[in-house]
């Protein structure tokens, strides 16, 4: 079973993650996670802080001359905003973010307490977890991507650039639509036989555990509601091809060889520069809500999380699979079954 654990507050000393159960014998380039980890940085409508920090990836233990040895691989990110101690206490909860829940679940006196840890900064150690994985899936010529399709409803290039200036000029937030593409999925990964070994339900889960994101859909999604099942299902043809898609490439809760595409919706971001009514914590009245430096739109850089989050599924459904120790054995079971299968 692969596994990880993060650690690490938005503005603590860094980072953490551990990922165990990569097979030993795969070859880690450095570059490769600090490529995902650049990406996750970008796009129009993030805030000041992706200024400030180069998130950079060092990887601490499981690797000899950068071949994983099958031990538990430790990755650390620092961060250069390393402020926690000296920053100032938040008293008045912005809704929408888990400042009010986390405060009142945890019995805090400052909400800063919580905003450390629930902040959307913990998503590095996701991106810096899933590229690893993306580089094992990478061995299987299996590739995982995204694509931002609609901000505030507008699916075009220019709209959306153009809504996400809008938002800026009137110190508003905005959320969108992304989509997630894995390609070179073999048939097979996850099972009907109990529901937590289903593959859509393993990525629904994964992606809607991702800050911000709200509603997830595989291939036709919603549009399954309003379709006929002479319609909506993928015909098969010769070969056991498919002229359609709108499985989004799992039937059953299996990979069926074809692309897995899903769909997430992510929220507008809950720090607003011109904040909603809120009640002071300490005094008790009514007061606006908490204004913290923060981002304008991040739906770009939630598709590379759940790309992330959607390798992660990916290879511990390979290692399951296919086997978990040894690449080179994996690669031969992995040929094996495309025989058998084919
Ligand atoms: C983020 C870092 C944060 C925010 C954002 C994501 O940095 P700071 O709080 O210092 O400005 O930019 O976090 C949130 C949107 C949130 O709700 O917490 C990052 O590295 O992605």
């Amino acid at each position: 079973m692969l596994r990880y654990l993060t650690a690490g507050e938005s503005h603590g000393k860094a980072i953490i993650a551990i990922l165990e159960g990569m097979p030993a014998g795969l070859r880690i380039d450095l570059a490769k996670v600090n490529h995902e980890l650049k990406r996750r940085q970008q796009g129009f409508g993030r805030g000041k802080r992706m200024q400030i920090e180069k998130d950079r990836a060092e990887i601490l233990s499981g690797l000899k001359n950068n071949i994983t040895l099958g031990s538990p691989l430790a990755l650390l990110v620092k961060n250069k905003d390393f402020s926690i101690e000296k920053l100032q206490k938040v008293l008045c909860p912005r809704p929408g973010h888990a400042d009010l829940a986390g405060l009142l679940k945890y019995g805090f006196t400052d909400i800063r307490e919580v905003l450390e840890r629930a902040s959307a900064r913990g998503t590095v150690a996701t991106v810096g977890i899933g590229a690893l994985c993306k580089i094992f899936l990478g061995e299987f010529k299996i590739n995982v991507s995204s694509r931002v399709l609609s901000i505030a409803g507008n699916d075009s290039a220019l709209g959306m650039k153009a809504v996400i200036s809008e938002v800026i000029k009137s110190k508003d937030t905005v959320g969108g639509i992304f989509e997630v593409k894995a390609t070179g999925v073999p048939v097979g990964l996850g099972s009907y036989v109990q529901p937590d070994k289903r593959l859509d339900g393993r990525l629904a889960q994964a992606i809607i555990s991702i800050p911000g994101i709200k509603a997830v859909e595989i291939g036709l999604g919603l549009g399954y509601s309003v379709s006929f099942g002479s319609e909506a299902h993928d015909a098969i043809y010769r070969g056991y091809s498919r002229k359609t898609n709108n499985a989004g490439g799992i039937e059953g809760g299996i990979s069926n060889g074809e692309d897995i595409i899903l769909r997430a919706c992510m929220k507008p971001i809950c720090t607003l520069m011109k904040p909603l009514d809120s009640v002071n914590i300490k005094t008790k009245k009514p007061s606006k809500a908490a204004v913290e430096r923060s981002d304008i739109c991040v739906v770009s850089a939630a598709g590379v999380v759940a790309e992330s989050a959607c390798a992660f599924v990916l290879t511990d459904l390979m290692l399951d699979k296919f086997g978990s120790d040894s690449l080179r054995d994996i690669k031969e079971n992995y040929r094996n079954y495309l025989k058998r299968i084919s």
